[in-house]
């Protein structure tokens, strides 16, 4: 990839799609193509070949998906597995046919089965049942996978796939469709607005995720399109893991909530543990470079600049 590759970004209004463009443009890459939601709608497959056969790009970041914490996948389960399962295979199929150079499918740690050890190695794939509130869009993302490898296997496409860490960062969504840490910082912020007594949090507290900041994940990301070649599917973590507790204790100080912090256990807990095995992608000489502390004080800054306007 050099400074002049045409670089199709799918998803770049989302949370790590534009972080990629950031990473891409703050570098030099001056040839990226876009488009938005409105402009091609990514599940219809007529479009995308079209889109395709006009563009020919060199290189895809296949970053577009239909997203959200375990509220959304719990509650539009179809929409889910249907629209990520349409998105990809159009994105990759076309860019076979138009003779991509490289591609690169973000998937994610929900593939991973439920009760394996931790941290996930990538070889733990497929040796167990998903946990069942993500299985639709866990399944989707799988066989994304997958689709990487078998056309790598068919027609010798160099399609690269790599596994995020629970994402968070600018231009996630705050409300109650989004990941957890979005979704607390627009609770606990609206409850300190507000001057609500309490907070009322999903399930036990006691869930680990491990939170990589959408920045670094597309420093990683252009890290790989550019040294990695394998049909293996390569993690990028942080190694860091915190508790759903922890995570809103943090959130209600830096957004100055000093209430109550009430736990519902009636909604779902999710995954107990999700911490990926990060040794391949740190033996090749990529580490994660953002604080949890660092990130969640940037990424509340936007929100409250950008979203509230306070
Ligand atoms: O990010 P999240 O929604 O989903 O985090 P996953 C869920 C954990 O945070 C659960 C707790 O233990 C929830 O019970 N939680 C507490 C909350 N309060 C809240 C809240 O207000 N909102 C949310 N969302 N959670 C996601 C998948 O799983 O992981 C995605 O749903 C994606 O599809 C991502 O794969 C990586 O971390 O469990």
């Amino acid at each position: 990839m050099n400074k002049k590759s045409k670089i199709y970004v799918a998803g770049h209004k989302g949370m790590i799609g534009s972080a990629i463009c950031r990473a891409l443009e703050k570098r030099g890459y001056a040839n990226l193509i876009t488009k938005s939601h409105k402009a091609l709608d990514l599940t219809q497959q007529a479009k995308v070949e079209r889109f395709f056969a006009k563009e020919k790009p060199d290189y895809v970041f296949l970053a577009a998906a239909r997203v959200g914490g375990i509220h959304a996948n719990n509650t539009y389960p179809a929409e889910f597995i249907y629209q990520n399962t349409m998105i990809q295979s159009n994105i990759i199929h076309s860019a076979w046919q138009q003779k991509t150079k490289k591609l690169f499918f973000l998937a994610s740690s929900c593939v991973f089965p439920k009760k394996t050890s931790q941290p996930m190695r990538e070889d733990s794939l497929m040796t167990g049942l998903m946990e069942p509130t993500n299985e639709p869009y866990g399944l989707a993302k799988l066989s994304g996978i997958n689709l990487c490898q078998s056309y790598r296997r068919q027609y010798g496409c160099n399609f690269i796939s790599a596994i995020p860490a629970n994402t968070y960062g600018i231009n996630d969504h705050f409300d109650e469709n989004g990941h957890v840490l979005a979704a607390l910082i627009g609770k606990f912020h609206s409850a300190k607005t507000k001057g609500d007594a309490e907070v009322s949090l999903w399930g036990s507290g006691k869930p680990k995720r491990e939170f990589l900041y959408a920045d670094d994940l597309a420093d990683a990301c252009l890290f790989l399109m550019k040294k990695y070649n394998e049909p293996e599917v390569i993690n990028i973590g942080t190694g860091r893991e915190t508790s759903i507790k922890q995570l809103a204790q943090h959130i209600a100080k830096i957004t100055d909530f000093k209430g109550k912090l009430v736990f519902d256990t009636s909604k779902p807990d999710g995954n107990p543990r999700r911490l990926v095995d990060s040794s391949r992608i740190h033996d090749l000489g990529w580490k994660a470079k953002t604080t949890l502390e660092d990130g969640l004080e940037k990424t509340y800054r936007w929100y409250r600049e950008t979203l509230t306007h306070s």
